[in-house]
């Protein structure tokens, strides 16, 4: 085995490969900044999670200026609306109409990661993958270090700045101190039990499923692929959920008129995830800065979770590159509370989006009546769908 040190000096040191993470890189790059992604694990596995699918305008339009948006150009669905059922009765939210014409685009986190990656190759940016260990110090100073071990060598980097993009169970986010970081959190007791399926999907647009028996949601990832989630207990086995268990408990909940378009085939992939709201308050502390799922979590219903990944990092880019170019640090010292006050308009989208759409331990009939009625408000009234359609198209930055 290998033994030995490196030590290197990079102006930013990004930790975590995920959206966040490889778009920064990619922002700061495209300025000349020099820039090093530390990742944990291989590119495989970061390109094989399965994981977000509605990407926002401001999410395309970012990929868009740093030429990254070929492949989703052609490739990505345009949705223009969604459809929301109650109890098996449908109803479409029209965006386009409702927004002066904004429209999102299907198009898989898996794809993103690889056109990411892809490009990091051509264009030399520095990723590593298989940083082990990674410890960041000092980030009081102004020069914040970080060190991690591969293959046996230890290495160490000097930075000027250290962004923190590595998820919510990244270690980032406990190099702020704890009299400093204030967390707010809700954990739903329910989970999404979600598969892949080459199968067409059961509707051109996706289909929000309020159910008495539980949420569920038809998505796509293209005209031959569909993602399908059913809410289901947090600690959900799924060896319990067999194919056709989970088809059988689709067909219920999305009532007869959509099942009966509904096509089923093997699931090629099926997995829980848990639901959970979280912020951490402040983003930044000396030259670190948080970005993306280490600083805050929605629940899934929104489809937000990257779509905040990337404002954060479109904000933090802008900033940093004012620092960099032009010593200014009015950017960075506002990039905490720009970035939260959006987070937290979609932390509250999300959250209202979920108890709309879930099943809760309490849901007593009165409750599922009032779940009921808000559905039907929201159908029968202009205000409250453009109320939904412009914080599910995204908010402005
Ligand atoms: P990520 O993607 O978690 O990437 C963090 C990276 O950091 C690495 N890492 C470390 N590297 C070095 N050293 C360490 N100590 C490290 N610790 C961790 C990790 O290996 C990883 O590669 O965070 P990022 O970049 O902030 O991106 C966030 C998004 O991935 C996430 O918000 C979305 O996937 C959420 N999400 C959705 N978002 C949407 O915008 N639209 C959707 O439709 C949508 N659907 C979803 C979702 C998430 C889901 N799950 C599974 C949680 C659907 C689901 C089911
Ligand atoms: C998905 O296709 O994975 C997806 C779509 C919409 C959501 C969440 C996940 O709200």
């Amino acid at each position: 085995m290998v033994e030995g040190r490196s030590r290197t000096r990079r102006q930013v040191g990004i930790v975590g490969a995920g959206p966040a993470g490889m778009l920064l890189g990619h922002l700061l790059r495209q300025h000349g900044i020099d820039v090093v992604i530390l990742e944990r694990r291989d590119r495989a596995y970061v390109e094989g999670r399965v994981r977000a699918g509605v990407l926002e305008r401001g999410t395309v339009d970012l990929l868009a200026r740093l030429g990254l948006d070929r492949r989703l150009r052609r490739e990505g669905l345009v949705h223009s609306g969604t459809v929301l059922s109650v109890d098996g009765d449908a109803f479409r939210i029209d965006f386009a109409a409702l927004t002066g014409g904004a429209t999102v685009t299907v198009y898989g986190q898996q794809e993103v990661m690889k056109d990411l990656f892809d490009a990091a190759e051509t264009r030399g940016l520095d990723v590593v993958f298989g940083a082990e260990d990674l410890r960041i110090e000092d980030v009081e100073t102004d020069t914040p270090r970080l060190r991690y071990r591969r293959g046996g060598v230890d290495h160490v980097v000097d930075c000027d700045v250290v962004a923190g993009c590595d998820g919510f169970h990244g270690v980032s986010r406990a190099a702020i101190p704890a009299g400093v970081l204030e967390t707010f959190e809700r954990v739903y007791a329910f989970g999404w039990l979600g598969i892949l399926a080459d199968v067409p999907p059961a509707d051109g647009e996706l289909i929000y499923c309020s159910h008495a028996r539980g949420f569920a949601l038809a998505s796509m990832r293209s005209a031959t692929r569909s993602r399908y989630y059913l809410q289901c207990s947090a600690g959900e086995r799924v060896e319990d959920w067999p194919d056709e268990r989970f088809w059988d408990e689709l067909c219920l909940r999305l009532g007869p008129e959509v099942a009966s378009r509904v096509t089923r085939g093997p699931s090629f992939e099926k997995t829980v995830a848990p639901l959970r709201s979280f912020v951490g308050e402040p983003m930044r502390h000396g030259r670190l800065f948080l970005a993306g799922d280490a600083a805050h979590i929605v629940p899934p219903t929104g489809a937000k979770g990257m779509n905040l990944a990337v404002s954060d990092v479109t904000m933090l880019g802008e900033a940093l590159v004012d620092f960099f170019e032009e010593g200014a640090t009015a950017g960075i010292d506002g990039y905490s509370a720009r970035a939260l006050a959006r987070v937290w308009k979609a932390e509250r989208f999300s959250w209202w989006f979920t108890g709309l759409m879930h099943r809760f331990p309490d849901t007593d009939p009165f409750a599922r009546r009032m779940q009921v009625a808000e559905l039907a408000y929201i159908r029968g009234s202009r205000a409250a769908q453009t109320t939904l359609a412009e914080n599910y198209v995204g908010l402005p930055m």
